[in-house]
């Protein structure tokens, strides 16, 4: 039976509240308008951002960070802003006739979704859904920052501070950039197992020293810190312990982990002075549009692996355990099937 034109009502995981679980209710689900695209869900991760409400990579072509050859902050994309609307201002759910926000343009719990024709890609028809869906998210960012927004060189020194699903990415793209010191940084020794399988050579918990861990990075790398140091954690004072890791000269740390909305930094200007450099790295550079088809065919080709990310793959419903796990860090990341 075509569903063109017509409303679709389906389950969909909504909050209602900051802060309180999801309920799955039964939405409804407007056909789209022009340039949009209706798509079934298949498989979704759960990452931190959906935490902090945020993600999606939007590329739309047409906006000046499209156009230029290093943007990929796309000005489509509800980041910046973050309406919970579509690009035209309205949403295509509604419960019970009362309108219900979409997620940074995408939505993805949900059995079906409207989407801008800009966020969506056609991948390797072959390609598992409940791996390949990590590539729409926290594989490409983590992995991106080392390649792209670094550009780790083979037999330099990285640290990755926070070994979460991003984190571990992150040390996978310092590894397959060739850099023969991967020091992996997290609070949760459970993690290091894992992030030591992924190309860590070494990991380290800041609880167990009493200098700060900048001090201890220093200590590791002969006094002269890492070339590249990552935060893949979210929080301001690992965001400067980051910048303080790398090399006093030419070391680079960049900023994947979210910062807190309304926060600031304070920080002595004589850690940049020296020459380091800071930066941010948003969806790990990609184009998103251009990369994520691209991402597919290499992870069919065998480029790198997902499965080691995946620590549990739960039904839709189960989405409140899903995020359980995340905030407990029982899990790397936690896939939701439809
Ligand atoms: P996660 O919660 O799975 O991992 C975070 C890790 O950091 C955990 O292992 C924690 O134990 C560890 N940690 C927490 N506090 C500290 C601390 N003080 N020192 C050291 N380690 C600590 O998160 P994730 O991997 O899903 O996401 C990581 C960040 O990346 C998060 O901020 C998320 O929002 C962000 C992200 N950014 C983008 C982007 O485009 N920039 C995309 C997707 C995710
Ligand atoms: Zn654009």
């Amino acid at each position: 039976m075509s569903t063109a034109g017509k409303v679709i009502k389906c389950k969909a995981a909504v909050v209602w509240e900051v802060n309180k679980p999801f309920s799955i209710v039964e939405i409804e689900v407007a056909p789209p308008k022009a340039h949009e695209v209706r798509i079934k869900i298949l498989a979704s991760g759960v990452c931190r951002s959906d935490e902090h409400v945020l993600s999606g990579a939007l590329q739309c072509g047409e906006c000046s960070a499209c156009k230029h050859p290093r943007g990929n902050l796309c000005k489509m994309s509800d980041l910046g802003v973050s309406t919970g609307l579509m690009p035209d201002g309205t949403s295509r759910f509604t419960y019970k006739g009362q309108q219900v926000h979409t997620f940074a343009s995408t939505s993805t719990f949900t059995e079906y979704t409207v989407v801008h024709e800009s966020s969506v890609v056609k991948i390797d028809a072959a390609a598992p859904p409940e791996k390949v869906c990590l590539i729409g998210c926290g594989f490409s960012t983590g992995y991106g920052a080392a390649i792209n927004s670094a550009k780790v060189e083979p037999g330099s020194t990285c640290a990755v501070f926070g070994l979460g699903g991003v984190g571990l990415s992150t040390v996978m793209g310092c590894k397959a950039a060739g850099a023969s010191q991967i020091i992996g940084v997290d609070i949760n020794k459970d993690k290091f197992p894992k992030a030591k399988e992924m190309g860590a050579t070494e990991c380290v918990n800041p609880l167990d020293f009493k200098k700060p861990i900048n001090e201890v990075l220093f200590d590791l790398t002969d006094g002269e810190g890492v070339d590249y140091s990552f935060e893949v954690i979210g929080r301001t004072d690992t965001m400067t312990a980051a910048l303080a890791s790398c090399h006093m000269n030419y070391g680079t740390s960049v900023i994947v982990g979210v910062p807190p909305s309304a926060s600031e930094i304070t920080f002595s200007p004589a850690l940049i002075f020296t020459g380091r450099t800071w930066k941010g790295s948003i969806f790990g550079g990609w184009k998103s549009k251009d990369a994520v088809p691209k991402l597919v065919s290499d992870y069919m080709g065998g480029k790198f692996v997902l499965d080691p990310l995946i620590t549990h793959t739960l039904p839709f419903d189960k989405i409140n355990k899903g995020f359980e796990l995340l905030r407990s860090g029982k899990s790397i990341r936690s896939v939701l099937v439809f």
